[in-house]
């Protein structure tokens, strides 16, 4: 019984909530729970303090009626005689079964309507088209959601999900040799998707923002429309991010469960050692954001090539070095890594230069692996 309650309070006390409704919920809980131990302690069905109140009062009555029964019995079987005692103490033993059961069924239905209830009185107060409301509340309950659950809060109906992103797969016609040996592993880990990365029903995009965080055009642009305002009220919180540090937020109506910003170098000067240093900070970051928040998918777009004038001739480089450095370090920790290109001609740029950082076999090893 004691099991089973503290299983129920567990399970309360991990609901992934700070404020709100969820969080009178807990507390509800909280306060019938130490309703329901001195019950247990004291033998009494009433206590005489506060009754409790929301959705756990009718389950705690229940349980102190119970109780109260269970303690009269015992009262009882004290006072009789020998015969009448065991009789008692074999009842007592009968009624814990029953009531360890009765309590095992309810505490399971419990935790089903306490699960359910919150569920759906959060889903009423989602609004993803309004910036009203409390994000946190709205970012615990989406971040709470299995996959096929947030699909409903999708602000767009073309997603596209990740098995349907094909993996990279090296040409032997590629240039030999390759810059980083061959990864076969690696491989399966790294994709080239040409597109809205504002689509894709993966762990994380990563966005190329500004150090304000509050929103602006390209990429950055794109994703903030599509993710709906609630989106900028929490990248407000975060109080502006440094040139090649990343910061992560929900995804909101994004089917991207996360948005990792991160902030690239301005290169419309020129580029040297230090904007060639801040643009890796930015891959390399981004993907120990990822990590660190268990996203095992993670899009990139070709940062600060757009509006901040970096050389996607020379951007597409550290991209590529730096994200195989980091796999080959990593490999355990992610699944995918997109680069995602919207320009033909970053697409024709990455065709060209993936074969360095993931080259495909040489022809020596092939012959070797037929062997
Ligand atoms: N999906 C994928 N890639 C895109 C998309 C999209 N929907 N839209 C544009 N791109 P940019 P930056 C590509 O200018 O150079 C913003 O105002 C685009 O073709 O978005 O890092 C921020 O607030 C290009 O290859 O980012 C900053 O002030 C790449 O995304 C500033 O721009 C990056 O272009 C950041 O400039």
């Amino acid at each position: 019984m004691a099991v089973q309650i503290s299983t129920l309070y567990s399970y309360v006390r991990a609901l992934p909530v700070t404020a709100g409704p969820l969080c009178r919920v807990r507390a509800d809980f909280q306060r019938a729970s130490v309703r329901f131990n001195l019950t247990v302690a004291t033998g009494r069905s009433h206590l005489g303090g506060q009754p409790a109140t929301g959705p756990l009062r009718g389950h705690i009555k229940k349980l102190s009626t119970s109780q109260a029964t269970t303690a009269e019995a015992i009262q009882k079987s004290s006072q009789g005689n020998g015969a009448s005692s065991r009789r008692w103490r074999r009842g007592w033993l009968l009624g814990k079964v029953t009531l360890g059961a009765v309590i095992g069924v309810s505490s399971a239905a419990l935790v089903q309507s306490l699960h359910t209830g919150t569920v759906a009185a959060m889903a009423r107060k989602v609004n993803l088209t309004s910036a009203d409301g409390n994000w946190k509340d709205t970012k615990d309950f989406l971040l709470s959601l299995s996959v096929k659950d947030r699909r409903q809060y999708y602000r767009t109906t073309d997603f596209v999900p990740l098995d349907d992103i094909p993996v990279w797969t090296p040409s032997a016609d590629g240039p030999k040799p390759g810059l980083y040996p061959r990864n076969e592993k690696l491989d399966q880990k790294i994709s080239l998707y040409t597109g809205d990365i504002t689509k894709l029903e993966i762990d994380a995009i990563v966005n190329a923002a500004n150090n304000t965080l509050l929103g602006g055009g390209g990429v950055d642009g794109a994703i903030h429309r599509a993710a709906g305002p609630v989106l900028k009220k929490e990248c407000a919180s975060l109080h502006g991010c440094e040139t090649g540090e990343a910061k992560i937020t929900c995804g909101y109506g994004l089917p991207a469960k996360y948005v990792i910003h991160t902030v690239g170098p301005i290169a419309q000067g020129g580029v040297g050692e230090e904007q060639r240093k801040a643009l890796r900070s930015c891959y390399d970051n981004s993907l120990k954001t990822a990590t660190e928040n268990s996203a095992r998918s993670v899009a990139f777009p070709c940062i600060s090539t757009g509006i901040y004038g970096y050389p996607p001739e020379k951007a597409v480089h550290e991209a590529l070095a730096t994200v195989r450095e980091y796999l080959d370090e990593h490999h355990d920790k992610l699944d995918r890594v997109i680069f995602c290109v919207f320009l033909p001609t970053d697409k024709e740029l990455y065709m060209q230069n993936l074969p360095l950082y993931f080259p495909a076999a040489s022809p020596e090893s092939t012959v070797r692996s037929k062997l």
